[in-house]
């Protein structure tokens, strides 16, 4: 075991000894001393209440700061990437947290930008950022391959980032060619009607497990040729995740599905953050074109289904997520033009 670790968890036993548990003793400490309100620092709760997420995900930090990880649900870890902290800070690793309301404290002197993970869950995306000061290092210009985490400049602004505040743009993704096993089909990415330029894609069982796997960059139409698993858990399924910042997609269909294909539902996917009172857009598609003057219904308030407008000419509506009532913050949606139907169905 390296030196750095154990001076990490000898910090951590210390705090305990302390008796200083959760975020009131936390605050009480740095009530205490002198230039509190410099080294002010923060508590990452770790959960699995929705997924497995810290919260908030990204957290600013005054140098000299503690910032306290507690343990809400699950069993996590906070571990920094060695290549995506600042030159000459010293990286961490937890260990494994598994108790309820356990707490695990890191004070951080060096300027800059930290992203980590969760060892557990580094494959389901569970990473977050902490801004020392000022943004810099390593971690700047990029994002952890492992997931998203927001930009560092809005964590400089708003100070910290809950776990629902990522996702401001949601990527959509259209594919072209029939879904067979061992076939080759044409992925693209847009977002709000542009291509998704140089984001990685991700396939899963593309090497015949069922693991996630980097299978390459979108080009300047926002376009990656993949091939359909002929092997293992995934044969014949196309589930494609794209990442680019803080955006993200993703994209499921099962054996026998075809691009070419006039059968099926509408799709109908948003981009934006579903939250009381916000505003996102939809869209429709079929087989990749856009359903064009479609009646647009959204469940409100009072759980009634309102025809609010049609889709425009890319296929697109804005509307209003409900603010109040039985199912405020939640997206429900129908589409409709003739025959075709879809449905969307968030939070
Ligand atoms: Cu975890």
């Amino acid at each position: 075991m390296n030196q750095r670790r154990r001076r990490f968890l000898g910090a951590v036993a210390g705090t305990a000894t302390a008796g200083l548990v959760g975020v009131a003793g936390y605050a009480r400490r740095s009530n205490a001393g002198s230039g509190a309100a410099r080294t002010q620092g923060g508590t990452v709760l770790m959960s699995a209440r929705q997924g497995n997420v810290y919260d908030p995900v990204g957290l600013y930090v005054e140098p000299g700061a503690t910032v306290v990880w507690e343990l809400e649900s699950g069993v996590h870890s906070s571990t920094s990437y060695e290549d995506r902290i600042p030159e000459g800070a010293e990286p961490w690793d937890t260990g494994i947290v598994s108790e309820p309301g356990a707490t695990v404290s890191r004070t951080f002197e060096v300027e800059g930008t930290y992203d980590y993970y969760c060892l557990p869950h580094r494959a389901n995306g569970m990473v977050g950022r902490i801004v020392v000061g000022t943004p810099g290092g390593p971690a700047e210009g990029s994002m952890p391959t492992d997931g998203p985490v927001p930009e560092s400049q809005r964590i400089v602004q708003e100070g910290s980032v809950a776990a629902g505040g990522l996702g401001t743009g949601r990527i959509l993704i259209t594919y072209e060619g029939e879904v067979s096993p061992g076939n080759a089909v044409t992925i693209t990415a847009t977002l709000d009607g542009e291509p998704v330029v140089g984001a990685n894609v991700f396939q899963r069982g593309a090497e015949g497990d069922d693991e996630w796997t980097l299978v390459g960059t979108t080009d300047e139409n926002g376009r990656l040729q993949v091939t359909i698993p002929s092997s293992g858990d995934r044969a014949g399924d196309l589930r494609v995740r794209i990442r680019q910042g803080e955006r993200e997609g993703e994209l499921e269909v099962e054996p026998g599905g075809s691009g070419d294909s006039q059968e099926g539902p509408i799709r109908v996917d948003y981009s934006g953050t579903v939250s009381p009172g916000a505003t996102v857009t939809i869209t429709a598609t079929l087989n990749g074109e856009p359903v064009v003057g479609a009646d647009v219904f959204v469940r409100d308030g009072d759980d009634e289904r309102q025809l609010v407008g049609q889709t425009d000419e890319n296929g697109q509506l804005q509307v209003t997520v409900p603010a109040e009532g039985d199912n405020a913050g939640e997206l429900d949606v129908q589409v409709r033009r003739g025959e075709l139907e879809g449905e969307l169905e968030v939070g």
